[in-house]
Formats: C-alpha cells, sequence, structure tokens
C-alpha cells in the first residue's frame, strides 16, 4: 500500500464520523433560502454543496485546503493533489512514494491510441481526450469490485485506485492528441525522471532549452485543480458520481462541462480574440483601437472571453499568478504583452455596463498568451490542458464524496405553474 493509502486511511474515518453526526443532530437546521431569482438565475449562490478540498470566497479567490492560491504557485500538481486529498502537503517522503506510485500506473494500453486514430482529425482535441478518457473505463476497478458486491466502506478505496489510474495516464494521452492531432509526428515517450507536469511537457515534443516551458506547465497545473465544487465541471462529476458511475464516467461528464465557452473553453476563446486583434491592426493596437474592438464585440452580443466570473469579484489570483510568471519569464511575448494591455483596458467598460457583477479577468484570459509564447499556438487544444489538472480536483472530489457516503443527488424540480403559485404571481 501507498504512503497516500495509509494517510488516507487513518484521516477519513474522522471525516466520515464528523458528517454523519452533523446529519444526525443538526440535520433539520435551514442553511440557505431559495428564492425565484436564484432558480431561475441558474442556482447562483444557493449553498447546496459539500466540499471540503477547496473554497472560493468572492473576495480572494480560490483556497486550497485552507492555503490561498498564492501560496502555492511553487508546488507541484502532485504535491497539491495530496493537499486536496489529505488536507497536508506531503513530506519530500511522501512526495517521492506519491511520484512512485504515479509513475507505475501510467502505462497507456494500446486500444486508446487505436480509438484516437479513428478519429476524425477536424474533430475537436477536448472530444477526442474525453473520448479517451471515457475509452479507459474498461479499466475500473470501481465497477469490477462493485460487480462483485464491494461494501460500501470500500468505495473509496476503489474510487482512489481508478483516480490515480486515470490521472498518471492523462498527460501521455493529451501530449498524443496534441501530437496526432497537429501532425507533429510519433508519439514521445516519457522520460524516467521527471515530475508529472513536465513529463507532460516532454511529450508534447515544445523545444524548452531554459525549462520555461516545464515551469510554465507545472504553474498551470497547479493552478487549474480544483476550485470548490460550483463550477460546472465539478458539480457535473458529483452529480454523475453520486449515482455511483465509476470514476472514468464521472470525469468524463465532468470534462464535457468543462468544454463549454463560458468555463474551461473560454481560454480557446481568449487567444482566438487576441490573435484577432492583432490581426485586424496588423499588431500591437492602440489602447484606443483595443478599447473600440472590445466595443464592437459587446455590441455584437458577445462576451469578452476571460472576463466575468459567476462566484469571483475581485482580480482572479489565479490570472496574478500568471501574470506575474509572464512579467518574470517573458515580459516582451508580444501575445502576453497583449494580453496585459487588455487588463488595462477592458475592466473599465465592463465596469460601465451594470448587469455585469465581474468586471476582472479569470484565469482564462492570460493562460493563453503564455502558452502562445512557448509555441503551443493551436488555441483548440487549451482546454484539454485544463481538463488533464481539472480531473485532479474532480478526483479529489470523488474520493472524499465516496468515502462520507453522499447519496444520489436528486434536487427537486418544479413546473413554471408551481413556481408561479408559490410566488403569488
Ligand atoms: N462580457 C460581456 N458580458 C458579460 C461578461 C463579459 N465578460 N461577463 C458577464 N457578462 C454578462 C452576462 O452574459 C450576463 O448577461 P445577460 O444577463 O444578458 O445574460 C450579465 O453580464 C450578468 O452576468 P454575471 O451575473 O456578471 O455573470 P454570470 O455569473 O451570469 O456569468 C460568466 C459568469 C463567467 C459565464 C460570464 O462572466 C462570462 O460569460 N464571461 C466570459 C466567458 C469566460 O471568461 N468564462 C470563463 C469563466 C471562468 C471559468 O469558468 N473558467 O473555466
Amino acid at each position: 500500500m501507498s504512503l497516500l493509502h495509509d494517510k488516507l486511511s487513518t484521516t477519513l474515518p474522522a471525516y466520515q464520523d464528523s458528517i454523519k453526526s452533523l446529519a444526525k443532530s443538526h440535520g433539520e437546521t435551514v442553511i440557505d433560502n431559495v428564492s425565484v431569482g436564484a432558480l431561475l438565475g441558474g442556482q447562483r449562490g444557493i449553498k447546496s454543496l459539500l466540499c471540503d478540498t477547496s473554497e472560493v470566497p468572492a473576495d480572494h479567490g480560490l483556497i486550497i485546503r485552507g492555503t490561498p492560491i498564492m501560496q502555492l504557485v511553487d508546488k507541484l500538481p502532485e504535491e497539491v493533489f495530496w493537499l486536496l486529498l489529505t488536507g497536508d502537503l506531503p513530506t519530500a517522503a511522501e512526495l517521492a512514494d506519491f511520484q512512485t506510485d504515479l509513475n507505475s500506473r501510467r502505462e497507456v494500453p494500446r486500444y486508446v491510441w487505436d480509438v484516437l486514430e479513428a478519429m476524425p482529425k477536424d474533430s475537436h482535441p477536448m472530444a477526442t481526450f474525453n473520448l479517451l478518457v471515457l475509452a479507459l473505463e474498461r479499466e475500473s476497478i470501481f465497477r469490477k469490485r462493485y460487480d462483485e458486491g464491494m461494501p460500501k466502506d470500500q468505495y473509496w478505496h476503489a474510487v482512489l485506485e481508478d483516480c490515480l489510474n486515470l490521472v498518471a495516464k492523462l498527460p501521455e494521452i493529451a501530449a498524443g492528441v496534441y501530437r496526432w492531432r497537429y501532425d507533429l509526428g510519433q508519439r514521445i515517450a516519457p522520460k524516467a525522471g521527471l515530475d508529472w507536469a513536465a513529463s507532460y511537457a516532454y511529450m508534447m515534443g515544445i523545444e524548452d532549452k531554459d525549462g520555461g516551458f516545464a515551469r510554465l506547465m507545472r504553474l498551470y497545473m497547479t493552478l487549474h485543480t480544483d476550485h470548490e465544487s460550483g463550477n460546472v465541471s465539478a458539480h457535473t462529476s458529483h452529480c454523475v458520481g453520486s449515482a455511483l458511475s465509476d470514476p472514468y464516467y464521472t470525469i468524463c461528464a465532468g470534462l464535457n462541462g468543462l468544454a463549454g465557452p463560458l468555463h474551461g473553453l473560454a481560454n480557446q476563446e481568449v487567444l482566438e480574440w487576441l490573435l484577432d486583434v492583432i490581426n485586424k491592426f496588423n499588431g500591437v493596437p492602440s489602447n484606443e483601437q483595443l478599447h473600440n474592438f472590445a466595443q464592437e464585440t459587446l455590441n455584437s452580443g458577445r462576451v469578452i472571453p476571460g472576463y466575468g466570473h459567476a462566484v469571483l469579484r475581485v482580480v482572479d489570483p489565479r490570472f496574478t499568478a500568471f501574470m506575474e510568471f509572464g512579467k518574470k519569464e517573458c515580459p516582451n511575448a508580444p501575445v502576453f504583452k497583449l494580453a496585459e494591455q487588455v487588463f488595462n483596458v477592458v475592466p473599465d467598460i465592463l465596469k460601465t455596463i451594470q448587469k455585469i457583477k465581474d468586471p476582472w479577468p479569470n484565469v482564462d484570459s492570460i493562460s493563453g498568451s503564455l502558452l502562445h509564447h512557448y509555441g503551443v499556438t493551436q488555441a483548440r487544444y487549451y482546454t484539454v490542458l485544463f481538463g488533464v489538472s481539472r480531473a485532479i480536483g474532480i478526483s479529489s472530489q470523488l474520493v472524499l464524496s465516496r468515502a462520507w457516503g453522499e447519496p444520489i443527488q436528486r434536487p427537486k424540480s418544479i413546473t413554471l405553474g408551481a413556481l408561479k403559485k408559490l410566488a403569488g404571481a
């Protein structure tokens, strides 16, 4: 057994007990009300989900297990995965054990590559990637053990096995999608001795003389892991996982939600928008030209991608982390500089539009400009990178949910007639 398994076996029983006893002693306590506006407004803000991996206060942004994300920017994604699961950062020995464990699980079955090669080349990379995740369902330990009559208290063990097996394979699968989709030549086999994100960077085949791309990939993977549980990808996964669909089905479902332009696909839309600006003005625009371009986007009924958030009311700290990285590593990269210029121009425009609650940039407004600098110029691939990282957060939430025995989700819907009656309308 791994040190991670040992640690969870020690910590999870107290977690299970505290939830059971809360349900028993305070089951009737009311924690929120549901207004007609909230129901019709995407359930925005209704407190109805339990998530202990991370929280996103509107005025602070992402906090993982009590630690603000800005204090985790130097951590490897594997360390953040351990933190999400256990509540503590790993010791050096725990990290080494965890990395060895992940390495031992990384072999991708041949049929996954057969599925990849059967896909039409012009399929969206996210559709291709998600399909490969689903193809791996054949490997599910949870499903096999469930069919054999696994007792409930064993669920989280089997979910953890599936999640580790999947997360270990995702860099090679995602890099395989990248190289195949863009005709970059043979797949590149993993190289021993690299950490999880550096290995992903290496297998994509990006030339990386000074290691800058590997550093970006570590930061990228660390920043995108988790964002509490109300966002579309995490929320979807919770719902699907609650039916005891195994982690391959569950994570794929979450990734399908991530593929929407209002969620994880925004990073693709941002780069395309930035490149449109550069094309239109034959290079860097003046602030006035940029202002007019943004205004045209809004006038045509489209959103400014990468700006606004359903929860945040401040600059997303993940944006700040990327901005600091860019200022240090590639301050003169043209697309990065344009993303910086957009940050200086667009919030003032959005602030004048009363209905927009958050005029500030989110993580997606800048990540692509950095990827572009290192040669990952294919915007349609960006959400795959996000998905590889987000699988870590979804996995962590799934393990905790199965550990405390979250029942099948089943909120109640009502008809418009019933809603009007309740509202006295
Ligand atoms: N540009 C133009 N209009 C915007 C806007 C933006 N960047 N942000 C919000 N609005 C509009 C909304 O479309 C909405 O208009 P309607 O009432 O006409 O539908 C209105 O302002 C109120 O929206 P809100 O309450 O401020 O924000 P929501 O919670 O409804 O939506 C979104 C949050 C992130 C979906 C929204 O800000 C948006 O579409 N932003 C651009 C896309 C984007 O960057 N998405 C990524 C978000 C982060 C994420 O999940 N990453 O994965």
